[in-house]
């Protein structure tokens, strides 16, 4: 049995509990994070000293990192296309499974998300917002492009790629602002919510997360 620590509202765990659900992994969740709290206890240090959910347990092997976590079970677990054997086709789907991190998750949720759901309006940062909204507008429509031209974000099947940017996709769609126009990003939004698993880890409400004055 997997144990994953993690509160079910963190972007960094959804898509951990989602890949285990697309595995047809047996997993036991706990609730920690946030208002829950425990990230600060000696047993969690012990398991992430940077205090930080998600936490994937094992057997005798104890991680962190959700990225890191993601590879470790399709290469253990996963299918083939979701983590190509091949390095070459690997090296794609990993540089757009980093993209999804470290740009869209960058300017998107720690920038917009944050900034509207999470940080009270009479401090809100608009010079943040703006930034992350320019950037998105340049990101989403890359995405857009990608998906035209290959279905899925990391090729011409879903691979750790999607679920990496495929978990942002709630917040974008729900969150209160203008979007650019993306035809092929719709489409692909919609096609993920055909499948269970994403409806149930990462469809996700946040108004738990949502500060008062947000
Ligand atoms: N790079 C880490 C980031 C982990 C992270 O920042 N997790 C957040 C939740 S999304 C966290 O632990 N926040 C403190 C809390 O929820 O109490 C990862 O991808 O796993």
């Amino acid at each position: 049995m997997i144990r994953v620590h993690g509160r079910e509202t963190s972007s960094n765990v959804q898509p951990v509990m989602w890949l285990c659900a697309e595995l047809g992994l047996d997993v036991e969740r706990f609730d920690v994070g946030g208002a829950f709290g425990g990230t600060d206890t000696p047993e969690f240090l012990a398991m992430n000293p940077m205090g930080k959910i998600p936490v994937l347990q094992d057997g005798d092997l104890t991680m962190c990192e959700s990225q890191a976590i993601l590879r470790y079970l399709a290469s253990e677990y996963g299918r083939d296309a979701l983590w190509h054997p091949s390095t070459r086709e690997r090296a794609v789907q990993d540089q757009w499974m980093e993209w999804a991190k470290l740009s869209v998750a960058a300017e998107f949720n720690y920038k917009v998300f944050w900034q509207l759901v999470r940080t009270p309006a009479a401090t809100r940062d608009h010079a943040l917002v703006q930034s992350g909204i320019e950037a998105v507008n340049v990101l989403m429509p890359m995405a857009d492009a990608r998906i035209a031209e290959h279905g899925w974000l990391g090729g011409e099947t879903i691979s750790l790629a999607d679920f990496t940017f495929g978990v942002q996709l709630y917040r974008y769609y729900t969150v209160d602002f203008e979007r650019p126009v993306t035809p092929n990003l719709d489409v692909y939004y919609a096609r993920l919510q055909e499948r269970k698993p994403y409806r149930t880890h990462a469809m996700i409400g946040y108004e738990s997360l949502r500060v008062p004055g947000a």
